[in-house]
């Protein structure tokens, strides 16, 4: 069986306390490597040898288009390795493998993408200001950020991790990546692949690891500059209070609940497509999923009936299977929290449509069906809070404004959908919508060159497009008072 490595200071090497724990695979069950389990000394060593390369300027000196010759060696890396990664990616985590496919391909692109803007950063200049005093003369300029502390989920092991990496590297920053423990598998290809793109030692350090054992030392580390973290709110938490006793950048990518709002006007089969899409799509472990589906009251009971036939004759089995569109939920423990969540949205008086649980034929691995809930009290956690799962809650509305109420009303603020054929309203409802991604007519599709982010306790910071990069600078201001001048303040008369 397959034992994955750390990658510190540019060798793959085992842990120093030597453990590991299984990755399984949740189609079968089964584990099918060992990963190795890093540990508070394994973080410290990382995160020296990042703090050495950043301080030593062997990759925050070098240009940016020599930076970015090395981010398209890596993207090249990536696409030669499509078909393994998406592989692994699939056993790991039990996506369908078109997505996975989707998903390395998107990786590759994101490093190209921040290659081109780390290349534009050689001939951006100095910003001058005019401070309105002509005995000085000031700039702004940007420096990379330093040693960054990546924390990463499962739902795209790979992508969630290069959303970090590639910007970070980009600008110039060295870092530590620390994956879920529950899916870290295709971070190790993603250190081969730098390693082989030549990047100097201690650039980028992999330390894979539990949360408690590797993700809290990196992120209580003091020679960290910034943590980067994506996944619950309630690590999040931890993860800011670190950042707050080191005072440190932090940067969280949170949780979500998202509504989708959907008006009678329009075309019923485009509305089932896109809330299938918005809510199935990765199994619905996703953080901008559209869970929450306000639906226009005259087309209620047409659409639920439409997506309940769509959601049942979508196919689940195994993510490597041709024609499967719902893999295996992620890892026991999910599974367990969604059907908890699915018995209390039952108890809470909400409607069961469709699904709730294993389908029939599949006795082994965490298969659960597509699951729809109508009728929902708004009060109940199914309507509240964060399931991660194929499972959607639907409820009528009667007006423009009761929807944006019902949408609103939530601890979260990642992501929004409104589907209509009036599109003035659709541009209203975008701009009332209290999120940082707003769909009109589908829900989902992602852009490296857009910025990803939350309001409310969906996060903190943006990740991707030019804010993304941003992100892993400093602002330094530089003021020269003309040497020909004197101050004449305690000197009077100076020279
Ligand atoms: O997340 P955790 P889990 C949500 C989703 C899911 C729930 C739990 O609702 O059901 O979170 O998933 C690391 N210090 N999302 O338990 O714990 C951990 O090792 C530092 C939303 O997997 O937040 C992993 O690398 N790090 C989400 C990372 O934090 C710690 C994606 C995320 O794990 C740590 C995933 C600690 N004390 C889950 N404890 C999204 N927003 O996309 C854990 N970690």
């Amino acid at each position: 069986m397959h034992r994955t490595q750390l990658y510190i200071d540019g060798a793959f090497t085992a842990p120093e306390a030597g453990g590991t724990f299984p990755a399984i695979d949740p189609a079968t069950e089964q584990p099918f490597a060992e990963v190795a389990a890093g540990q508070g000394a394994d973080i410290d060593r990382a995160v020296r040898a990042a703090r050495r390369a950043f301080d030593s300027g062997v990759w925050s000196g070098l240009s940016g288009t020599v930076r970015a010759g090395h981010l398209r060696r890596i993207a090249q890396g990536l696409r030669d390795r499509l078909a393994e990664i998406a592989a692994l990616e699939v056993r790991d985590n039990g996506k369908p493998l078109p997505e996975a496919e989707w998903d390395v391909g998107d990786a590759a692109f994101t490093f190209d993408y921040y290659a081109d803007l780390a290349e534009a950063e050689d001939s951006r200049a100095e910003e001058e200001v005019d401070v309105g005093d002509a005995r000085f003369r000031a700039t702004i300029r940007r420096e990379p950020l330093g040693v960054v502390g990546a924390i990463t989920p499962w739902n795209y092991p790979l992508l969630m991790a290069v959303w970090k990496v590639a910007p970070a590297l980009a600008a110039g920053c060295t870092l530590v990546l620390k994956p879920s423990e529950i899916c870290s598998m295709s971070c190790e290809v993603l250190a081969q692949i730098i390693h082989a793109a030549g990047l100097p030692p201690g650039v980028f350090n992999l330390v894979t690891g539990t949360g408690p054992e590797a993700g809290q030392p990196l992120a209580d580390h003091p020679l960290c500059d910034k943590l980067a973290f994506t996944g619950s709110v309630a690590t999040g938490r931890k993860v800011m209070n670190a950042a707050a006793s080191g005072i440190r950048t932090v940067a969280l990518e949170l949780g979500g609940k998202s509504p989708f709002l959907v008006f009678a006007d329009c075309d019923i089969e485009k509305a089932v497509e896109w809330i299938l899409f918005g809510i199935f799509w990765n199994k619905g472990e996703v953080c901008s999923a559209t869970s929450r589906v306000l639906v226009e009251r005259s087309l209620y009971p047409r659409l639920l009936e439409r997506l309940r036939q769509a959601a049942e004759a979508i196919t689940i089995g195994a993510g490597n299977e041709p024609g499967v569109k719902l893999g295996p939920i992620v890892s026991r423990g999910q599974y367990e929290k969604i059907l908890a969540a699915i018995a209390s949205g039952t108890a809470s008086g909400a409607r069961l449509v469709s699904g709730g649980e294993r389908p029939a034929g599949l006795p082994t691995g965490y298969f659960l069906k597509p699951t729809i809930f109508a009728d929902v009290p708004v009060e109940a956690s199914i309507w509240r809070e964060e399931i991660f799962g194929p499972v959607v809650c639907v409820n009528p509305f009667d007006t423009e404004e009761e929807a944006l109420r019902l949408a609103n009303d939530s601890a979260f603020g990642l992501a929004g959908a409104v589907m209509s054929d009036d599109l003035e309203r659709c541009e209203r409802v975008a701009c009332r919508l209290r999120a940082g991604i707003v769909w009109i007519n589908c829900s989902q599709p992602t852009f490296v060159q857009l910025p990803w982010g939350g309001f409310k306790t969906s996060g903190i910071g943006r990740e991707l497009g030019r804010a993304g990069f941003e992100a892993y600078f400093e602002t330094k201001q530089i003021t020269r008072f003309d040497p020909a001048e004197s101050w004449g303040w305690y000197l009077a008369g100076g020279q």
